[in-house]
């Protein structure tokens, strides 16, 4: 297997960040959200700022105690509405550099960038503009080999950093860590594993002879964390992605001649496709019009664009497009748009079920008419690609 070049990108204090970029007054200051902002009733603490850290607040920690340690913080109720948003825009940056992003939670996302020519460090360190350019907040990336390595690398240096661990150094870099920062070493087996053995970092962990661990962990587990201390890890990236098509189809009640209708037609099928696709949540990586001559030979015609997208303008015009690979030698019967390589935005909660959908009901339109919504009724904008 040739090497990976993984990201994980995890966003700064993200609920205290968002709430410091909406009032510009808490900018560095100690902010704690949890609960309903109250800090004498119950409730833990979801994230503190920096600021707040530094009085020893963080996650989890009762609300109540967060107010003893520094009574003079904003305390502010969580607004997980606003968090979505910001998340959604950060998934939507990250999928502009990979098809491959794993989310894990609102604020937290792997990302396979093997396929990037760019060196990874300048890559991360792009990323990172583009997130603080678009959102106002700052992200951290952790880049290595393997999902593992940088997760671990990521959590060495927050917040605002970029911090890489290479698999030569992986045993190395890990070394002198505590062992809670692998996989499958949480609170209760680190502290089963410092009073058996008496491990405490990774570099105790590494000291083990496999047999070792397994006693004492059993033989998977023991065998597992044998190769998480050693930095190996071949999981895989897990998307969202799904290989399904959104697509419009129009018969037109008399076959078109005219090559402009036939222009109009594609525009709006890819308007009323590219608005269904935003609806299901989804971004379209491959344009493809078909077209069905009077002797109902059909034929197809498809672009993969550079990255998914669900942008109206985009799709539009490189349906209109893929007109000029067609000869117009006959009249027109029927047109079609599809949207495929489809990826999920995050936004999207239901889950539709995007299946190529043919309404075959007729258009009404006509040779040089100006009439004709298509099937679906709505009125799209067709921003002067109609004729003349
Ligand atoms: P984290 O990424 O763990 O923390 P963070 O982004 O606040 O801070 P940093 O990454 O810079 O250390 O979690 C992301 C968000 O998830 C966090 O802002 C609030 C929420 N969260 C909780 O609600 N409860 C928790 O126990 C944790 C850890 C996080
Ligand atoms: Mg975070
Ligand atoms: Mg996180």
């Amino acid at each position: 297997m040739t090497a990976r070049k993984i990201f994980h990108v995890d966003m700064d204090a993200f609920f205290a960040a968002v709430e410091q970029l909406r009032r510009p007054e808490l900018q560095g200051k100690p902010v704690v959200v949890g609960g309903d902002g109250n800090p004498h009733k119950r409730g833990v603490v979801s994230t503190a700022s920096y600021e707040a850290r530094v009085y020893g607040i963080h996650s989890a920690m009762p609300l109540r105690t967060a107010f003893k340690k520094c009574p003079h913080a904003v305390f502010l109720a969580v607004d997980f509405s606003a968090y979505g948003e910001y998340s959604r825009k950060i998934r939507s940056i990250l999928r502009e550099y990979s098809e491959l992003v794993e989310p894990m939670s609102l604020d937290e996302a792997f990302l396979d960038v093997s396929h990037r020519p760019e060196e990874p460090v300048a890559l991360a360190e792009e990323i990172r503009r583009r997130i603080k350019a678009e959102t106002g907040l700052t992200a951290s990336i952790g880049i290595g080999p393997n999902k593992l390595l940088a997760k671990i690398a990521c959590g060495m240096r927050k917040p605002d950093a970029v911090t890489e661990i290479n698999a030569e150094t992986a045993v190395d870099q890990l070394r002198a860590l505590p062992s809670t920062v692998l996989w499958g070493v949480g609170p209760k087996t680190a502290a089963r594993l410092e009073a058996a053995l008496g491990v405490r970092t990774v570099g105790d962990l590494q000291g083990l002879a496999l047999e070792v661990l397994q006693e004492h962990l059993g033989p998977r587990h023991g065998e597992d964390l044998y190769h998480v201390c050693r930095g190996e890890d071949d999981s895989p990236i897990v998307t969202e992605w799904e290989p399904k098509s959104l697509s419009r189809e129009t018969t037109y009640q008399v076959d078109a001649r005219v090559r402009d209708t036939v222009i109009k037609t594609i525009d709006e099928l890819a308007a009323d496709v590219t608005e269904e696709l935003r609806d299901d949540g989804y971004r379209g990586r491959t344009v493809t019009v078909k077209i069905r001559y009077r002797d109902f030979k059909t034929h197809t015609r498809a672009q993969t664009l550079p990255s998914p997208t669900d942008d109206d303008f985009t799709i539009r015009t490189t349906a209109v497009a893929l007109l000029d690979r067609f000869t117009m030698d006959r009249p027109v019967r029927l047109v079609g748009v599809r949207v495929s390589s489809l990826s999920r935005t995050a936004s999207a909660q239901s889950t539709p079920s995007p299946q190529s959908q043919d309404s075959g009901s007729s258009s009404g339109q006509e040779d040089g008419g100006d009439g004709g919504d298509g099937e679906t009724g709505k009125a799209q904008s067709v921003s002067g690609l109609s004729s003349e």
